[in-house]
């Protein structure tokens, strides 16, 4: 297995394992390439590298982690090894710190000041609710100005002219208290934002956690990530990014921001945030640019599954030592799935409530056997049709907590949490075993 260090030898490996599609007929920014790319991701296909948008001078490359193939091949593991790599990786102890490099490939070219020009970034007009062009492919790199340490994240950026964006940022998250701890909140606060990453750092940039997530990137690649100083922002970025755009937050200089496609499904509100200055753009030569299709897999898959599977896991086989389990990304994060070697008929709901209390954004939660592929929705569909009794193999728990922006919650998040045994009965009734058809290899016989 090749040992990626950046994006291009990421783009290597999809690749050799026949998960890249160079889309080279010309397409447009707006819409039209989201929809390419929002349709691989829906039907399995590869992830696309646009050779040919129209007004962009570089290739736009998107759905790097988007299902299990492409999780498996980021991390550098099997498909059976992503929950265990996510369960290492994310354990401080095993976090590896940055290293330092004196120079990059991306400050080979430099706008800054007034020449700096944000509309030369290829960024898409996504979704078709969405209030414009906005960066969400970009990871932020920020420094807690109390502790040194830096800080990963993904937030949303709305182009609002050559130099301004609007800058989405919850406050609960670390770039809201870092800008909030200082002397004067309402300075403007230098953050950098880079394109065309390892996969290893945006996956890392979705993990919720009090250390530097760049020691996430290091430990899932057994080496520290190398790092230099932004060009007039002094932030750490890594030396692989091929894009970064740098500049400073004005939190108190506000405007509305948004709509954009949320992780939920539907599109957010216009929201007053801060805003952005840019400061400068700077770009390694032929640079490949990068974006994530907003509340599409991608989005789910980094901000919901991979970082939470593990925890997940860990509730559940505290119950049941053989379980696996999945956060299914076409549910947005609400759903778990639970697979079971069938024990006690009371077992599977006591699993549930575990899966419920692991997260809370798991809302609804199933529980299958054995012989039921997790990753495949028409098989949860066979599951719920055929082995689920609706009078007594269900139980919900009304006015539970949820996540704030469920679309099923109430204010505060509050809302139910369900529960369902999907398992197969046979003390109920006895029917044999399911209709099942080996998965074959069909190049022999096509
Ligand atoms: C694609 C993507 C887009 C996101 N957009 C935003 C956003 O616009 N605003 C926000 O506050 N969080 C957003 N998030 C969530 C945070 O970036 C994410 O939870 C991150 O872990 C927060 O980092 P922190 O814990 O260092 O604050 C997004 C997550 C993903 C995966
Ligand atoms: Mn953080």
């Amino acid at each position: 297995m090749t040992q990626i260090h950046n994006l291009r030898n990421y783009l290597d490996v999809l690749e050799a394992n026949g998960r890249l599609a160079r889309i080279e007929k010309p397409l447009s920014l707006e819409h039209e390439l989201a929809d390419v790319a929002a349709m691989l991701a829906r039907t399995g296909g590869p992830a696309p590298l646009f050779t040919n948008v129209e007004g962009s001078a570089w290739p736009i490359f998107a759905n790097a982690v988007t299902d299990q193939k492409t999780a498996a091949l980021a991390l550098g593991c099997s498909e059976d090894a992503i929950i265990p790599v996510m369960e290492r990786v994310l354990d401080p102890v095993n976090g590896v710190p940055p290293e330092r490099a004196e120079s990059a490939p991306w400050q080979a070219n430099v706008a800054s000041g007034k020449e700096a020009d944000a509309t030369m970034l290829p960024l898409p007009i996504h979704s078709r609710g969405d209030g414009g062009a906005f960066v969400t492919g970009g990871v932020i790199f920020s420094k807690d100005p109390v502790s040194g340490r830096g800080n990963l994240s993904y937030n949303r950026m709305l182009r609002m002219g050559p130099r301004l964006f609007g800058f989405n940022v919850n406050e609960w998250r670390h770039v809201g208290q870092f800008m909030a701890s200082r002397p004067d909140p309402e300075e403007p606060f230098a953050i950098a934002i880079a394109f065309g990453l390892d996969p290893a750092i945006m996956i890392a940039a979705g993990v919720k956690t009090e250390e530097d997530e760049l020691t996430i990137a290091g430990a899932i690649r057994g080496a520290g990530v190398r790092v230099t100083s932004g060009i007039t922002v002094d932030v750490d970025i890594p030396t692989g990014a091929e894009v970064v755009l740098e500049g400073l937050v004005h939190p108190a200089k506000r405007m509305p921001e948004g709509p954009l496609a949320e992780f939920h499904g539907y599109h957010g509100e216009l929201w007053p945030s801060p805003t952005f200055e840019v400061t400068a753009i700077c770009w390694r030569d032929d640079p490949i640019f990068q974006t994530i299709i907003p509340g599409w897999y991608e989005h789910i898959y980094i901000g919901n599954v991979l970082p939470r599977e593990p925890l997940l896991r860990r509730f559940v086989r505290h119950l049941a030592p053989d379980a696996n389990v999945h956060i299914p990304p076409y549910a947005n994060g609400f759903l778990a799935i639970i697979q079971i070697e069938r024990d006690n008929p009371g077992q599977p709901k006591n699993l549930a409530m575990a899966a419920m209390t692991a997260h809370i954004n798991i809302r609804n939660v199933v529980v299958v056997d054995q012989d039921i592929d997790m990753y495949d929705p028409a098989e949860i569909q066979w599951a719920l049709t055929n082995r689920v009794d609706w009078t007594q193999d269900v139980f919900i728990v009304p006015d539970a907590q949820g996540h704030e922006m469920d679309p099923v919650a109430h204010e505060r998040g509050v809302g139910p949490k369900l529960g369902v045994d999907a398992t197969y009965k046979r003390e109920r009734r006895e029917y044999g075993e399911r209709v099942s058809y080996p998965m074959i290899d069909l190049s022999k016989y096509m």
